[in-house]
């Protein structure tokens, strides 16, 4: 059994997609076993994008993702990560497959309504950043 995490980001959240998404999630066996809004400081994105610091498209990414609420989960089940992945889509909704939620629901590269942990190792770092272990609950 495999945990990631992932983010209902500020449009999904504004655009009314919470339940749209956490039903495909959970429709595909991926169950949450974490869950909370909250609405991200600058410094609290900056920590958790760490990785991208230094591209040039860092300071828009950290504006849209303070810019409202989002929903944070940790998911549990078979193969969670690539899973997760691939409910998403690709990063770029135009490239993403059809009846994934980016092609259905995301309007640019930026603006994509969702985030996923992309390896082990991300899932790990990402599921301790929002949550501690007494938050994590056995399913
Ligand atoms: P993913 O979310 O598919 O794992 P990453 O990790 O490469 O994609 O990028 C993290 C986030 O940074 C994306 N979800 C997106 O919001 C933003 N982002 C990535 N690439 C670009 C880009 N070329 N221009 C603007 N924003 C981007």
């Amino acid at each position: 059994m495999e945990r990631t995490l992932t983010i209902v980001k500020p449009d999904g959240v504004a655009a009314n997609l919470i339940g749209e998404i956490v039903r495909r999630l959970e429709g595909q066996g991926l169950r949450p076993v974490a869950m909370k809004m909250l609405r991200l400081s600058h410094e609290q994105a900056a920590n958790f994008y760490y990785a991208h610091r230094d591209k040039e498209f860092f300071e828009g990414l950290m504006k849209f993702m303070t810019s409202g609420p989002v929903v944070v989960l940790a998911l549990e089940g078979e193969g969670a990560i690539t899973k997760l992945r691939e409910i998403m889509g690709a990063t770029d909704p135009a490239k993403a497959s059809p009846g994934t939620l980016r092609r259905d629901f995301a309007s640019s590269i930026e603006k994509n309504i969702i985030h996923g942990s992309d390896s082990p190792s991300s899932a790990a770092f990402e599921i301790g950043y929002f949550f501690n272990s007494l938050e994590v609950c056995r399913r």
